[in-house]
């Protein structure tokens, strides 16, 4: 019989690609989709015909509970939440409930239908195997450079303290009710179904739209933030990996390598045979409250114990980003609808 995958944040871009890759690997995979008509979902099952669809909210306890019951899961990958930090600013407490609190909605509801009760030795938590999207945004101010899995969280935002929340809850369901309960750190990973909120996709969009003569400048914040970008298609893999492993560990995912938001602009404005110093205007009123300077990743670990290692360079990464957006803008497509996914 096929394994049964239940994925939250289905309609968001690693809920996408992780769907694909647990379809080719063969898995009956479920979405859990919030909302009485929530556009998203019809057109994520345009993209992913495959995908079964749950009803469910991180904010629900028994919504969670019914949909476990319902899928009967070997396997659930928590990645629902709301993921843009400057939101997490205006709408703090929104975020610690469904970013940090989600988690352990989604943790009871697997410990409920689990059967594992208090008191019990660990080890007997179970069979359902459980993946936390945990956060590079954990790190913030960072101790040290580059961050791996020993490295301390001083997180700058309320989305890395509620990220934060979420990891230490994920570590103190494995040890103590012996769940296989794993956290994955990921570092910022993009791709051409990025949200248009997000840096990245934001400056493939604007280099587009210039390119294409529909807007003339392009407004950015803090160009000297430093990342790890990788591509999100990579960075699943390693998720579904750290699932399939002898023992529930947490493990770093990124490149290892940082670029600022500076190098992106140059790399995406070049892309497209422009110079970004003509187009982009910087905007105070984009700038954060406060600011992660910089992330870059160890993942000697995944390396080492999972075989994983990401495939797309940051400059296939941006080529990829910024073709795909003036294609996409060129046929006369909206970003926002994420029926026009590649
Ligand atoms: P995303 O595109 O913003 O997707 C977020 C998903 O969460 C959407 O499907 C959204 O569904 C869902 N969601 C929001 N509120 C919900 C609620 N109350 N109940 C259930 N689902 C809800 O995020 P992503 O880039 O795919 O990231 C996936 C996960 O990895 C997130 O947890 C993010 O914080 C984490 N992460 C991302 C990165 C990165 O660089 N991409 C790095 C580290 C960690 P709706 O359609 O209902 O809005
Ligand atoms: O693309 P961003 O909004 O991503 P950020 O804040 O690093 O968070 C992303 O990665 C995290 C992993 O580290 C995830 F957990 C999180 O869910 C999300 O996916 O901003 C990247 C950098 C920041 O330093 C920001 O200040 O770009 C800088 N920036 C400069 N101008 C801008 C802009 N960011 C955005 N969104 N918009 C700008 O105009």
């Amino acid at each position: 019989m096929a394994r049964r995958a239940l994925i939250t944040g289905i309609t968001g871009q690693d809920g996408s690609y992780l769907a694909e890759h647990l379809l080719e690997q063969g898995y009956e995979v479920w979405g859990l989709a919030r909302g009485q008509a929530n556009p998203r979902v019809s057109r994520m099952r345009k993209l992913l015909t495959e995908v079964r669809v749950v009803r469910g909210d991180l904010l629900d306890q028994g919504s969670l509970i019914s949909a476990v019951e319902r899928v009967q899961p070997d396997e659930v990958y928590n990645l629902g939440a709301i993921s843009f930090v400057p939101m997490s600013w205006e709408q703090a407490e929104l975020t610690a409930e469904v970013t940090g609190m989600g988690v352990l909605r989604m943790l009871e509801a697997i410990r409920v239908c689990s059967g594992v009760s208090r008191g019990v030795s660990p080890g007997a938590g179970g069979q359902i195997r459980f993946y936390q999207a945990s956060s590079s945004e954990m790190f913030g101010q960072v101790s040290e450079t580059p961050q791996n899995e020993r490295t301390a969280f001083h997180p700058r935002s309320p989305y890395g303290v509620a990220k934060a929340y979420g990891h230490f809850l994920t570590q103190n369901y494995r040890e103590s009710y012996g769940m296989f309960a794993v956290s994955g750190i990921l570092f910022n990973h993009e791709s051409p179904r990025r949200g248009a909120e997000f840096v990245t996709r934001k400056v493939s969009l604007g280099v587009a739209r210039i390119k294409l003569g529909l807007a003339g400048e392009l407004r950015l914040g803090n160009l000297e933030a430093r990342r790890d970008w990788g591509y999100a298609g990579d960075y699943v893999k390693a998720m579904h990996l750290m699932l399939q492993a002898g023992r529930a560990e947490d493990y770093v995912i990124g490149t290892g390598r940082m670029k600022s938001v500076r190098e992106l602009v140059e790399a995406a404005f070049s892309a497209a045979g422009l110079d970004w110093e003509q187009y982009v205007v910087t905007d105070q009123t984009l700038h954060r409250p406060a600011e992660v300077d910089l992330l870059c990743a160890d993942p000697k670990k995944a390396r080492v114990q999972l075989g994983w290692e990401p495939r797309v360079s940051f400059d296939e990464l941006v080529a990829m980003m910024v073709e795909a957006d003036l294609r996409l803008l060129a046929d006369g497509g909206d970003p926002h609808d994420d029926s026009s996914w590649p």
